[in-house]
């Protein structure tokens, strides 16, 4: 008897939750047809489980090198054309939400300093480490260029190479507005006297686009 009771109970445990499931599925196909309704009606034909599903954390790598306007040194680590410092690539893509992991080795070992009470010897908008040190400022002592998006709050400051190597900086930030900004540098590295010309005033050198889609 009570080998046959345990095992009555057992299929039946076993049955009601499948019943259960079987119910909230249907539940959930109702309400996904019911926005693909909403969503055909507005015009648009993305697939509503895609838009309404939680979202995944993504986690995006992009490595960036900062050039030097030194005439010789390693392939791919000078521009060779003075007073014209670099990044590259320029232009950066991700999407709104992405964990970004943007790494700049930077070359330069010039520093550069910013002029007094300017904001951008401070990190901001993520978190920095250098060489795998958590950093929050960067004095205009070990400063040697910026990488800033003002428009979105970011700021990146450069920690200048020691002499002949180069400095790691790590920089992990997200952005929840898609659209496209320009990122630029805000030391005085450029040509002209105030040093904000040349590579400063040009895209592909000290600024560059970065598309949030
Ligand atoms: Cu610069």
């Amino acid at each position: 008897m009570n080998h046959i009771d345990s095992i009555d109970a057992t299929t039946a445990s076993h049955r009601k939750p499948l019943r259960m499931i079987g119910v909230g599925l249907i539940v959930a196909a109702v309400a996904v047809s019911a926005s693909a309704c909403g969503g055909s009606s507005s015009g648009a034909t993305d697939t509503p489980a895609a838009t309404t599903a939680a979202p995944v954390a993504k986690t995006v790598n992009i490595d960036m090198i900062g050039k030097i306007d030194a005439e010789t040194g390693a392939v791919g680590t000078f521009t060779g054309k003075e007073h014209w410092p670099a990044m590259a690539p320029s232009d950066v893509t991700f999407a709104k939400g992405d964990t970004v992991v943007l790494t700049i080795k930077e070359y330069d070992d010039m520093m550069s300093a910013l002029p007094a009470g300017s904001p951008y010897n401070d990190v901001k908008g993520g978190t920095m480490t250098v060489d795998g040190v958590a950093t929050t400022t960067v004095p205009n002592s070990m400063l040697s260029h910026t990488f800033s998006i003002p428009e979105l709050g970011l700021n990146v400051p450069l920690v200048k190479a020691p002499e002949g190597k180069f400095s790691t900086t790590v920089f992990t930030f997200k952005v929840d507005k898609a659209g496209t900004y320009t990122w630029r540098c805000f030391t005085p590295c450029g040509g002209d006297p105030k040093g904000m010309g040349g590579s400063m005033a040009t895209k592909g050198w000290m600024q560059g686009n970065v598309v949030v889609s």
